[in-house]
Parts: structure tokens; C-alpha cells; sequence
């Protein structure tokens, strides 16, 4: 392969799947799991990447059918006509004309990523650098009907051996019910996701959530508001962790640095690769600062990606990611499981390790395209 990689096609392949239970957060509820597969075939080896755009543009800026056009029309035709890749790392560059579509871009990369190390027989973590084989599993439980399913929700999990659990918060139900959440738990780690849903105006929730001893406080304000984000930070003893607002390792090194946040939620999609997210964890690294890898209801697809990161030695506390069976009833490649401890295995096989069972995904296919090389 000293000549480079030479893409022959790359198929797009929409997909939805049932969630097992809907998912709402402060932004939505969701029902089912749609999302786009990028299937990139060279040389006889296939690799595969998910793209965690919404159904809407509601968690950010992309959604779904967005992603499928900018795919389509531009990042696929631009990494085609490039030429074999020498180096996987050269990937985001030749997307680089196209600006935003983070997690478009991921998807793409994702899937060139899998092909090439699947073609050199190595695994994603050895790829990045991953020092351990087992992570320990987070659950992120939806906002419920009311504190007491949520309770019986979140004792599920703790049977289930789940060692941190992350509430999901919006205005009206946040301190009321954590309150309770912590009173029936007073040993378990919990820390609360806001998703940007608040304002400064709102710093006396956040001054009654630093009573809770949580683990940290996810994404309270708007994702453009760092300085807002450092003067709230600057009054709870609780660490503020960012998500929406960590777009890029530039972003993260200029948040942590202005004290805007104390912890780093890592996802690929979000910082527009998996190259991107070995860097984000990197700066966090450099100065410190704990980072995990957050979940988007990936399918085994981008699940086994998230799990490869989370091997990561900067990988301080446990993230989102769970066992297949949590999110849906059949998954699209073998399902992830949770040994006895309540750990997940980080995937060892070449690439991402794990391959879309073909008529789990045929069941689950809205729609294909396929974009052909033209040598
Ligand atoms: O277990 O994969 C998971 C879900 C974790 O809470 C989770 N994700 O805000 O981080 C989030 C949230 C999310 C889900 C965001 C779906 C966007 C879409």
C-alpha cells in the first residue's frame, strides 16, 4: 500500500432503528435512531462510519438530510478526486473547502479511517494510542415522566453494575428532581446534562445543583457563551464539563484556558473526526483537564469508534457509552455487551472491529446512493 489507498466508491446508506425507550432531552424526544452509514470500499476491503447528525437541527446546526446532501454533493466527490491517500491523516484536509458539517465530515473520515486500517490489519485504539482494553460503562438517562420513573429507570442501571449516571435536565425539572435522585442515592456518581437549555439569569439552579455533590455540570448555558460559562464556572465548586461548545481542539484549549470549563466531553461527530478528537484529548491532556467520550445513540457502528477513544490514557471518567441492549433491540452489528463488572470491551479487531450485519441492515434501509471513482 505504498502507493496510497485508492477509494472506489463510497455508499451512503440511511438507516432508522427503534430505541428501546424514547430518549428526551432539553432540546427533544426521540422515538427511533436514524442515521446515515458511509460504506467506502477499496482494494476488496470495506470500512464503515456513522453520521450522528438529528432528525432536526436541534442539538446543533446539522441534521440528517443536510448531512446526506453535503455528503452527496461535495465531501465525497472531493475526497474521490484527490487521488489514492497516502496517509489517513490527510483526510480532513481534503474536506477542508467545505466549511462546518462536523459531523458529516466525521462520518466520511470515519469510514476511510476503518478501510485503511482494516487494509493494514490494525485496530482503531492501537491506531490512537489506547492503553486499555475494558471501559467502564456511564448510562445518560432521558428526562422521565417524573422523579419516581426516573428513579426506577436509574435502578435498572444500577443493577445492571453501572458506575456513573448522567441526568438529563431543562428548565422546570432540574434541581426538584435531582434532589430527590440524589436523597434515593446518596453514594451513587451523578452529574446532570443541561444541553445549553439555560442563561446566566438562570445561576441560582446551577448555585442549588453545587449542593448535590455532582460529579460535574454538563453544558448549562448557550454554546457560543464561553465567558458566560467562565463567570458561572467561577461560582460552583461543581466542575462545568462542555459539549456543544468544544467544536474543534482550538476551542477546547481556549475554554479550558479561560476557565470556562473544568472537564471535556469528547465526540467525534461533534469536532468533525476521529483525528480531531485524539487532538481535543490531547490539549485537554497537556493541561490537565479530565475528558470522556460522550455518546450521540450511536449504533455498533459509531459506538465501536466511541469505545476505541474512550481507551484513550487522558480518559479519565467514564462516558456515555452503553451496552447495545440499552438503546435498541437489535442493533446493526453484533451488540455490545456488559461483563458482570459493568465494563465494555474496547473492540480489537483491524479497524473498528466490528461489521454492519448485512440484513440488519437491509431490515433498517431508507435509502442508498453510491458515488463511483472515476480513475
Ligand atoms: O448513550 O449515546 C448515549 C446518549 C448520551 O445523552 C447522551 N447524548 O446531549 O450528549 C447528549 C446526548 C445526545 C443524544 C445528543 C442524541 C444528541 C443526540
Amino acid at each position: 500500500m505504498t502507493d496510497g489507498l485508492a477509494i472506489e466508491s463510497v455508499e451512503l446508506v440511511e438507516v432508522a432503528i427503534p430505541l428501546v425507550r424514547p430518549f428526551r432531552t432539553s432540546f427533544g424526544e426521540e422515538r427511533r435512531k436514524r442515521a446515515i452509514l458511509v460504506h467506502a470500499h477499496a482494494d476488496g476491503v470495506d470500512g464503515w462510519g456513522e453520521c450522528v447528525a438529528g432528525e432536526t437541527p436541534a442539538y446543533s446546526g446539522e441534521w440528517i438530510d443536510a448531512a446526506w446532501m453535503v455528503l452527496e454533493e461535495f465531501l465525497i466527490p472531493s475526497m474521490l478526486r484527490g487521488g489514492p491517500i497516502v496517509d489517513p491523516r490527510d483526510v480532513p484536509g481534503r474536506m477542508a473547502r467545505v466549511r462546518g458539517n462536523p459531523m458529516a465530515k466525521a462520518s466520511l473520515e470515519a469510514a476511510i479511517l476503518d478501510v485503511w486500517l482494516r487494509a493494514r490489519g490494525q485496530g482503531l485504539a492501537e491506531f490512537l494510542g489506547g492503553v486499555c482494553d475494558r471501559i467502564p460503562r456511564g448510562v445518560s438517562v432521558g428526562i422521565a415522566s417524573s422523579p419516581k420513573a426516573m428513579i426506577e429507570e436509574i435502578n435498572g442501571y444500577l443493577a445492571q453494575g453501572s458506575r456513573r449516571l448522567k441526568l438529563k435536565i431543562e428548565p422546570g425539572r432540574d434541581v426538584d428532581v435531582v434532589s430527590r435522585v440524589r436523597d434515593a442515592l446518596p453514594d451513587t456518581a451523578l452529574s446532570v446534562d443541561a444541553n445549553a437549555a439555560y442563561s446566566l439569569a438562570d445561576a441560582a439552579v446551577f448555585e442549588a445543583l453545587d449542593e448535590l455533590s455532582l460529579t460535574m455540570i454538563e453544558q448549562p448555558l448557550h454554546h457560543e457563551d464561553l465567558s458566560d460559562h467562565a463567570h458561572l464556572q467561577s461560582r460552583l465548586r461543581t466542575p462545568i464539563c462542555l459539549d456543544e461548545s468544544i467544536g474543534s481542539s482550538a476551542t477546547a484549549a481556549l475554554a479550558i484556558e479561560m476557565g470556562a470549563c473544568r472537564v471535556v466531553n469528547i465526540k467525534p461527530g461533534r469536532v468533525g473526526g476521529i483525528l480531531e478528537a485524539k487532538r481535543v484529548h490531547d490539549v485537554a491532556m497537556e493541561r490537565s483537564t479530565p475528558v470522556w467520550i460522550g455518546g450521540m445513540l450511536e449504533t455498533g457502528v459509531g459506538r465501536s469508534a466511541n469505545l476505541a477513544l474512550a481507551a484513550l490514557p487522558g480518559v479519565s471518567m467514564p462516558g456515555d457509552t452503553s451496552a447495545s441492549d440499552r438503546y435498541f433491540s437489535e442493533d446493526l452489528t453484533e451488540p455490545f455487551v456488559l461483563a458482570p463488572d459493568g465494563t465494555l470491551g474496547v473492540p480489537s479487531g483491524p479497524g473498528i472491529g466490528v461489521t454492519p450485519i448485512s440484513e440488519h441492515v437491509k431490515r433498517a434501509t431508507l435509502r442508498r446512493a453510491r458515488i463511483e471513482a472515476r480513475f
